[in-house]
Order: C-alpha cells, then sequence, then structure tokens
C-alpha cells in the first residue's frame, strides 16, 4: 500500500514539473544555489528567494549582454524616399534575389478622412484601400519601385477592402507574402483577417489563397449593432477575438509558425498600455491550416511582429504597448519567450534584414533594416535604420574606479 502511495505520488510530482516546465519555459527544477551563486549575485538568505533573485539565478553569468543595441534612422533615396500625397509603409522583411534585395509594403495613395459618411466612398485609415507593392535595390538604400505584387481581391472576397501589412518568407524555393485583409465595408467593427499569396519567384506573378490562412476567434460578443462602436461588448473573447494582424511566418522545428499581433473587441487599457498581445499559429505546410497555440497569448505587450531564429530558438523585439515594449525576449520553443535585454525605443514596423548571419550576434539580423515613419496621420514613408551592438550600459563613468 505505501509502495503504491510513493508511485502515485512520485507520478504526479512528475507530471507537475514537466507541465510546469512546458507552461513556464523556465528552469524550473529546483532554486537550490551554491555558495558562490549566493556570493556572486549578493543573495541575503538562500531560503527566502524574491522573484528579482529567481530571474537572476536564469540570467547568463557574463560580464556583457549581447542583447543590447541602440539605433539611427536614415532616409532612403530613390523611389522610397518621401513622396508627397502617397502611403508607404509596413514594410516586409528583406531578401536577396539575383544580386538585389527585394522588399514588399503597403501603399496607397490620397488623404485619410476618417469613419465620416459614406464607408463605402472614404478612406478610414492610411492602411485602406492599399495594395501590396514592391521594390528592389543594390545597396539596400536606393531603391526601384517594381510595380504592384498583390491587389485587392474582387468585390465580394474578404480582401476586397485592403491588403497591407505584408512579410515575405522564402522556402525551398517558393516565396511567400502573407498579409493583412479587410472586407468591405470598414468600419470599426470589420474583423481582419490574414492572406496568402505564393509564387516562384519573387517578381511574381503571385497566386493568392482563396480563403483566408487565419482569422479572428469567433467568442466575443458585441452590444448593440452600432457598428462604429468597437468598445461595448457583453464578452471580449480570446486576446484576437477582433483582429490578426502583422503575420509573419518562420519556418522553425520541421514547421511553419505564424506570428501575429492580436486586437480584443471591447479593447481596453491594461498594465498601463493598449491591450495589444501577440499570438503564434502553426502548420505543418507553408499554405496551412494554421492552428493557434494553446498557450496564446504568448506576449502581453508589443505592437508589430518582429522575430527572428536564433540558436535554436525564436528572438522577439517587443515595441510600443505593454509594460514589457522595449525588450529584447528570446524563447527556445518560439512560445515561451523571457526578456534578455532592454532597448532606448525601437523602431516601428521592422522589416528584417533576412539576409544578415542571424548566429553571429543575437540582433545580428538587426544591424540594418527597414522601418515606417509618419511624417502626419495622412502619410508615412519608409526609411533605413542601422544599429550597433552595445554590450554593456550603466551609470558607471568610463575608468571610474
Ligand atoms: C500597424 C500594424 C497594422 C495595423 C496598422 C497597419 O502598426 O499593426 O498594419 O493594421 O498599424
Amino acid at each position: 500500500m505505501k509502495i503504491k502511495i510513493l508511485l502515485v505520488s512520485f507520478c504526479l510530482i512528475m507530471v507537475s514539473c514537466n507541465t510546469k516546465e512546458k507552461i513556464t519555459g523556465q528552469k524550473v527544477k529546483d532554486m537550490e544555489i551554491t555558495d558562490e551563486q549566493q556570493d556572486y549575485l549578493g543573495i541575503t538568505d538562500k531560503a527566502h528567494l524574491s522573484a528579482a533573485s529567481k530571474r537572476a539565478l536564469n540570467w547568463p553569468k557574463e560580464a556583457t549582454n549581447d542583447w543590447y543595441f541602440e539605433y539611427q534612422i536614415q532616409d532612403l533615396k530613390g523611389d522610397l524616399a518621401y513622396e508627397e500625397g502617397v502611403v508607404r509603409r509596413d514594410p516586409s522583411g528583406i531578401i536577396k534575389h539575383d544580386g538585389k534585395y527585394y522588399t514588399w509594403y503597403t501603399k496607397s495613395t490620397g488623404p485619410t478622412q476618417g469613419f465620416v459618411g459614406d464607408i463605402e466612398k472614404v478612406k478610414v485609415f492610411p492602411w485602406d484601400r492599399c495594395d501590396i507593392w514592391y521594390a528592389t535595390s543594390k545597396d539596400g538604400i536606393t531603391w526601384k519601385e517594381e510595380g504592384v505584387a498583390v491587389k485587392r481581391g474582387e468585390k465580394g472576397s474578404y480582401d476586397d477592402r485592403s491588403v497591407f501589412t505584408v512579410e515575405i518568407m522564402e522556402n525551398e524555393g517558393m516565396y511567400y507574402l502573407c498579409y493583412q485583409t479587410v472586407k468591405s465595408p470598414y468600419n470599426k467593427r470589420v474583423k481582419n483577417q490574414v492572406g496568402l499569396a505564393w509564387s516562384t519567384s519573387p517578381n511574381g506573378p503571385w497566386t493568392k489563397s482563396k480563403e483566408p490562412i487565419l482569422s479572428p476567434a469567433d467568442n466575443g460578443v458585441w452590444i448593440g449593432d452600432d457598428l462604429q462602436d468597437r468598445f461595448s461588448v457583453a464578452k471580449k473573447g480570446d486576446f484576437d477575438s477582433h483582429k490578426v494582424h502583422d503575420p509573419c511566418i518562420i519556418p522553425f522545428k520541421g514547421k511553419f509558425y505564424l506570428y501575429y499581433k492580436g486586437e480584443q473587441m471591447g479593447e481596453q487599457f491594461t498594465f498601463g498600455g493598449r491591450q495589444i498581445r501577440h499570438g503564434v499559429a502553426i502548420a505543418d505546410n507553408p499554405k496551412g491550416p494554421y492552428v493557434k497555440s494553446l498557450y496564446n497569448p504568448i506576449s502581453n505587450s508589443g505592437h508589430e511582429i518582429c522575430v527572428w531564429k536564433y540558436n535554436g530558438g525564436i528572438a522577439s523585439l517587443i515595441t510600443t504597448d505593454g509594460p514589457e515594449r522595449n525588450t529584447v525576449q528570446w524563447s527556445p520553443d518560439g512560445i515561451n519567450f523571457e526578456v534578455r535585454g532592454a532597448v532606448k525605443d525601437a523602431p516601428h514596423a521592422i522589416g528584417l534584414n533576412r539576409t544578415a548571419d542571424n548566429e553571429k550576434e543575437p540582433t545580428e539580423i538587426l544591424r540594418w533594416g527597414l522601418t515606417h515613419e509618419y511624417k502626419n496621420s495622412d502619410y508615412q514613408y519608409i526609411r533605413r535604420f542601422t544599429t550597433i551592438n552595445k554590450k554593456q550600459h550603466g551609470s558607471f563613468t568610463e575608468g571610474a574606479k
């Protein structure tokens, strides 16, 4: 009997350890610390570990932090330089083909009118009534606009109003563009989805998916039928019950991880910021079906998705919203992320240089890339950022003893 009880409790402990490990992704095995660790970290009492001490025990024991960086922004030349009356924003990652860099982006013309008058006639956001365009460059500074890559769909299709905020993925000789879609009428309660297009060449032609590859969770409940009131809800639903945004597919561990930003019906301010979270959906094939992870959301901060592979895991730059904004995070499994470094304000809507040698440094992929900036509320344009890797920072003075 005693043995049976012992066996059962052993199994229960094993199961709970495993579950905990999976859920937190942390080294939860034990917090037994050596005398050396206690002394190194200056911990008062081994039996009384604060949350900070527990985190400190999991940090690499190095004097430098390879995840720190500082950045600068420059103007682009050629067709991507600022152009009056034109919106160019949300650049994709950059790939190289036949000696030229390629990027894709959201493009529209004319000012934003907002949610006024006849919604079928106005432009409600700068990213409304857009198509996806692309440009090439020999040096990453002077760009030539090549034309439209993916157009809005025919009237009545899921992408008939706007296609925007695109990302590129290259896999086994095929090119995939994933992007946001909106179907008319573009009212404030409209659900945003994600579409996919593929081609054997970055110059197209592109074949579009007949149906969206990702949609918002269908478990929120609006109150009333005012289509311009997105805050009145009886139930908010999942973190992505309203919009799935900023898609980015990364081939990872033999599967395809589609990272995205979720917006929730009845969005609130939480933890002192907009309620913006990230999720992931995983597929066996680039074209899907994509299944949302049960662990979503996988971040409680951030805005546009900016993820890359590093050291067998996935790194993520968390910008703009939430308590963990302006941090770089890393996860061994693409799901459980932990903060690796803080950033002094990060560029927005980053298009990563996917030609970089990711493994050279954790943030090597950020040495240069594209971002967008608001000239004003009507017009945004694409710019270039460069970063330097800064391995230490603090209040110390150079040479101080
Ligand atoms: C961006 C992105 C998405 C939103 C809009 C255009 O910052 O998060 O793309 O829909 O703003």
